[in-house]
C-alpha cells in the first residue's frame, strides 16, 4: 500500500487490513523487543504470548517490522521466528526510518517507529511494555529516547506499564508534562516502573473506567493535538519485583555500563541484560508478564476505543 502523496511502503497484513476498514480494534506492537529486548527462544514465545493477550483483551495484534524496505504492519510466525532468531537485525528508531526504507533493508522497530508506522496506517493504539525515556544521567549526556519524541508527534494512545528504573522516570514525566502529552494511570495513583507498581512519582490523573479513557484519547485528538496520549497500567502484584532489589541491579548494571564505556543505542540493551543477570533472571521473567498483561489491558481499551468511535459515527 502506497499512502497517497506518500512513497512510503507500509504493507499491513489481510487481517489487519480488514480489521481497520471495518473499524474493528488492532492495537500496534514493536519489533525491538523481539530482536534485542529478550533472548532466544524466549523472545519468540513472548511475542506470540503478547500476540494471544491483545486478542484476549478483544483487539487485532500488528506487531511491526522492517523488512524489505517496506513497513510490514503484522509479522507472519515465519516472520517473528527469523526476527528472534537472526543476529544482526538492526534496531531502527523513527529517525533510522528513512535510512532502511530507502536502502531497502530491515529492521526491528522501537516504540518511536512502531508509532510511525501505526500512524500512517491508521491504527490509532499501540502498546508495550515500557516506554523509553529521560536516560539518568541526561542533563549532561542529553541521552533522551526517541520514543518520547515520537509521542508528541504521532496520534497514537500508548498504553505501557510506565518505563524501567534504568530511566530517571522524574525527569520522564516532566518530559511529557511539558511536551503536552497526556499521561493517565489505570488500577493506580503512581507512575508504574515496568517491574515495579510504583516508580515513586504520582501519575498527574488516574482513571479506571475503559470508556472514560476512550473518551479522553478520542478529545485530546479532537481538540487539535498532534501527539499521542499515556496509559500506564501497573504490573500485576504476582509479577512485580521488589523495588529495592530492582534498584540494587541497576546501580550495579549502570556502573558496569560506565566501565565498559557503553553509551547512546546500545545502552538500553547492555542495561537491561545485566540485570536480568544480576536478578538471576527474576526481571526476565517478570519482563515476560509485563509485556503479556500489558498487551491485554492495550487490546481492552482499544476496544472500548473502537466502541466509542462506532456509537460516535
Ligand atoms: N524500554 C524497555 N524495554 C525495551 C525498550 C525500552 O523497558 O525493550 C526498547 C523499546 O524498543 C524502546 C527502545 O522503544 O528500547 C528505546 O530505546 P532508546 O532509549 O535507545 O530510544
Ligand atoms: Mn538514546
Amino acid at each position: 500500500m502506497r499512502s497517497a502523496g506518500r512513497a512510503i511502503p507500509v504493507v499491513p497484513t489481510a487481517e489487519v487490513r480488514e480489521a481497520l476498514y471495518e473499524g474493528r480494534p488492532v492495537v500496534a506492537l514493536e519489533s525491538n523487543v523481539i530482536t534485542h529486548g529478550l533472548a532466544h527462544p524466549a523472545n519468540v514465545e513472548a511475542a506470540h504470548k503478547v500476540e494471544a493477550a491483545v486478542r484476549k483483551g478483544g483487539a487485532v495484534p500488528a506487531t511491526i517490522c522492517v523488512d524489505g524496505g517496506a513497513i510490514r504492519v503484522g509479522m507472519s510466525d515465519a516472520e517473528i521466528e527469523r526476527f528472534a532468531s537472526e543476529p544482526g537485525i538492526p534496531k531502527v528508531s523513527s529517525r533510522d526510518l528513512p535510512i532502511v526504507l530507502a536502502r531497502g533493508g530491515r529492521g526491528a522497530t522501537t516504540v518511536a517507529s512502531s508509532l510511525v508506522a501505526a500512524e500512517l496506517v491508521g491504527i490509532p493504539f499501540f502498546a508495550s511494555a515500557g516506554l523509553g525515556g529521560v536516560h539518568r544521567g541526561a542533563p549532561t549526556t542529553m541521552d533522551v529516547s526517541s520514543d518520547l519524541i515520537q509521542l508528541t508527534r504521532s496520534k497514537v494512545a500508548v498504553v505501557c506499564a510506565g518505563a524501567k528504573m534504568i530511566l530517571d522516570l522524574k525527569l520522564t514525566m516532566e518530559y511529557l508534562e511539558t511536551h503536552c502529552v497526556p499521561v493517565i494511570s489505570t488500577g493506580s495513583d503512581d507512575f508504574p516502573a515496568f517491574y515495579c507498581a510504583s516508580s515513586g512519582v504520582r501519575s498527574p490523573h488516574r482513571v479506571d473506567d475503559d470508556d472514560l479513557l476512550a473518551r479522553i484519547v478520542a478529545t485530546h485528538w479532537a481538540a487539535g493535538q498532534p501527539g499521542g496520549v499515556v496509559i500506564t497500567t501497573p504490573p500485576r502484584p504476582e509479577d512485580a519485583v521488589d523495588p529495592a532489589e530492582a534498584e540494587q541491579a541497576i546501580a550495579e548494571a549502570l556502573a558496569s555500563a560506565e566501565r565498559d564505556g557503553v553509551r547512546g543505542q546500545g545502552l538500553t540493551k547492555y542495561l537491561m541484560r545485566a540485570v536480568d543477570r544480576a536478578t538471576g533472571g527474576r526481571t526476565a521473567k517478570a519482563n515476560l508478564a509485563v509485556l503479556v498483561s500489558t498487551a491485554e489491558t492495550g487490546g481492552r481499551l482499544a476496544a472500548a476505543y473502537a466502541r466509542h468511535r462506532a456509537a460516535a459515527a
